[in-house]
């Protein structure tokens, strides 16, 4: 588990970052870091469930913690333009990739292991055996 909660912010008219992972039962902290008003709206993407919908004032924080693995989608009611995903991980072996897709999970034990991959709300799974210090993966999307 990470020290210290995981966090989004809302600046410039934007969820900072687009993509947050956390982990499951790490406290996430929805800040409003500018001069307007705000809405947090979350809603668990494979039901379209609602988790909360809160209004954050200006330099005001909410803080929320998950209790369940999954992707959420995150929406401010006031900019309709304003989106981000919160990914729920309940293991240390995720992270977000860079704007070329590349990624780098280290200290992963040998075994088998199934790799799971969203982008832009599609999921595609697939098998990877790690074998050695350094396994290469290509992702068949
Ligand atoms: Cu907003």
């Amino acid at each position: 588990m990470p020290e210290g909660p995981a966090v989004l912010d809302q600046y410039a008219k934007q969820f900072v970052p687009g993509v947050l992972y956390v982990r499951v039962g790490q406290p996430v902290e929805f800040r409003n870091t500018e001069d307007m008003g705000h809405n947090v709206t979350v809603n668990r993407r494979s039901t379209g469930a609602s988790v909360f919908d809160v209004e954050t004032d200006p330099q005001e924080k909410y803080v929320h913690t998950f209790d369940r693995v999954g992707q959420y989608d995150v929406l401010c009611s006031v900019h309709p333009g304003m989106q981000a995903t919160v990914i729920a991980a309940d293991s240390p072996l995720a992270t977000v990739s860079d704007e070329g897709g590349r990624f780098v999970i280290a200290n992963v034990s040998a075994g088998a292991y199934t790799l799971s991959v969203t982008f832009e709300g599609r999921t595609v799974k697939q098998v990877v055996e790690v074998k050695g210090p350094r396994t290469d993966v290509r992702v068949s999307w």
